[in-house]
């Protein structure tokens, strides 16, 4: 069969079950936004590359499908691969596709030549050009492969725009070819051995089971062993607001199964655990059957933990915003709360000081935040494609304003695609983190250059055809909020909030 370069791409990401590729075009893949007309491969055309990756993304964190981003050469590429660090770090399955300067002009200073694989390899699990036409198939297969198999992650393929465009007398790799390889599940006995030994035992999970297939296999480990199972996936790390006192949990547990998860700054390289605390680290998951073969002592430490972790301070309950404004970032969360009620409900969480306190006052059971990598910007692309990935979903966002302006033309986006959402930004006409470090670490007078301005950012979005409400006061809280989500549309709500550091608990 006679196939151009760009039809097996668009015919083999199709065959892999591909449901959408999130896209911005350029001369060196406009090849394969042809073929995708003849495979019906929907392309979610984007306003930034970093977008699209951050869709594919939480496409991935959402389905556990690959998330495919396709991208142009050169500065296309580059503007790309900040956010692979994003997906590198929250363990997400992405592969991103890259156009290339033409193989026959490579060295001879081509349009947009660089190097491209060389660039993205830092924030990937595996980044290569593709050398010829014959390994294309073959190359497509296995970049989605690997974006799946073991602890799942980026990967990176440069497409060069000859070997796109060309024809070949050639085959498409099989379904089975673009499947994960078997992942070697369950712990070793030792490890379930000193687990139910313990008196305090604890199982700390890695970002790859923070989504809700994940965490439910966590709950099912736990109800059978009665082990405390924790996904850490903040860039918070002990500090993770939405952990309550994790610190002081840590501090006591007697044996930590570390599991996918990396003693690293979150964990403070080990510090956040006594001196005497065994930590075992491995890379499999917690297998609930051949846990269940075991007798787990009965004791109060699970319960001990979970109140922890669910620890709130009282007075949070009682808290009111200033009359007449601005809002406490307690009761928008409070409020945002109410419309996350739906089994399918998922809520974004990105920015500074106000993502943590999103983080704090709300769950939801999908939930998408910025991740380890601790990159503030990805909310509108990750809503957008949290929408996709659950059309029948309420899906809020709540980011700060500094991390609004980074994607906000991705409402355009939202727009066109029909993706409803609602958008609540916290506006405190500051990068407020930034500025809370200045007041920490060098003092009042010292703090300078990180005022932003009260923007209307209902207003631009607005302007990008959704809907829009400004809220300075508590009582227009609650009616923005209902209406935001009947539009039917993306909706952005600006709330005036007050210039807060993010909280931390400590008892008492
Ligand atoms: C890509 C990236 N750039 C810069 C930072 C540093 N940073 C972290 S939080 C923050 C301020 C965020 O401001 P805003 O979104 O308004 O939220 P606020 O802290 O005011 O609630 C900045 C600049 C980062 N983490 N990631």
């Amino acid at each position: 069969m006679t196939l151009r370069g760009a039809d097996i791409v668009a015919r083999g990401l199709a065959r892999a079950g591909t449901r959408y590729v999130f896209a911005l075009s350029g001369n060196h893949v406009m090849s394969v936004f042809d073929a995708a007309l003849d495979t019906k491969l929907p392309l979610v055309h984007v306003r930034h590359e970093a977008a699209a990756v951050h869709m594919a993304d939480a496409w991935g964190r959402l389905t556990g499908e690959v998330g495919v981003a396709l991208v142009t050469g050169g500065p296309g590429h580059a503007n790309a691969v900040s956010a692979l660090y994003t997906a590198l770090a929250a363990e997400s399955p992405v592969v991103l596709l890259s156009g290339h300067a033409p193989i026959s002009e490579l060295g001879k200073g081509a349009f947009q030549e660089m190097a491209q694989a060389e660039m993205a390899a830092p924030a990937c699990k595996a980044a290569w050009t593709v050398r010829s036409a014959q390994s294309l198939g073959e190359d497509l297969a296995r970049a989605m492969r690997m974006a799946k198999s073991g602890r799942p992650g980026p990967v990176h393929l440069s497409l060069p725009s000859d070997l796109l465009e060309a024809s070949y007398d050639a085959g498409l790799p099989q379904k089975e070819d673009f499947l994960p390889e078997a992942v070697v599940t369950g712990m070793p006995e030792e490890i379930l051995a000193a687990l139910a030994k313990a008196e305090k035992p604890l199982l700390i999970a890695g970002p790859a089971l923070g989504s809700a297939r994940g965490r439910a296999l966590l709950q099912q480990f736990e109800e059978c062993t009665r082990v405390p199972a924790i996904v850490m996936e903040s860039p918070r790390g002990v500090n993770d607001p939405g952990l309550g006192l994790l610190a002081e949990v840590l501090a006591v547990a007697d044996v930590v199964v570390l599991a996918g998860k990396r003693r690293d700054f979150t964990l403070r390289f080990g510090a956040a655990f006594s001196s005497d605390c065994k930590v075992i680290e491995v890379d499999g998951l917690p297998d609930s059957l051949s846990a269940r073969q075991k007798s787990w002592p009965k004791s109060s430490w699970s319960e001990e933990v979970r109140s922890a972790l669910a620890f709130r301070p009282a007075q949070w309950k009682s808290l009111a915003s200033k009359p007449g404004g601005p809002l406490h970032p307690v009761e928008v969360g409070r409020e945002v709360q109410k419309l996350l009620a739906g089994s399918e409900a998922v809520l974004v969480a990105d920015g500074g000081e106000f993502g943590q306190w999103a983080q704090a006052t709300v769950t939801a059971p999908h939930r998408v935040i910025n991740g380890v990598a601790g990159s503030i910007g990805a909310a509108l692309p990750f809503a957008a494609a949290a929408k996709l990935a659950l059309p029948g979903s309420t899906v809020v966002a709540m980011l700060g304003d500094g991390t609004f302006g980074f994607h906000c033309s991705e409402i355009d986006t939202a727009v066109r695609g029909g993706l409803a959402y609602v958008a609540v930004v916290g506006n405190d006409a500051c990068w407020n983190a930034e500025y809370q470090i200045q007041l920490r670490s060098y003092g009042v007078p010292r703090a300078h250059g990180l005022d932003l301005l009260p923007t209307r950012y209902d207003q631009v979005a607005a302007a990008f055809g959704a809907h829009g409400e400004h809220v300075e006061r508590l009582e227009q809280l609650a009616p923005a909020l209902a209406r935001a989500v009947g539009a039917g549309r993306a909706a952005c709500v600006n709330v005036t909030i007050e210039r807060l550091p993010a909280p931390t608990f400590r008892r008492g």
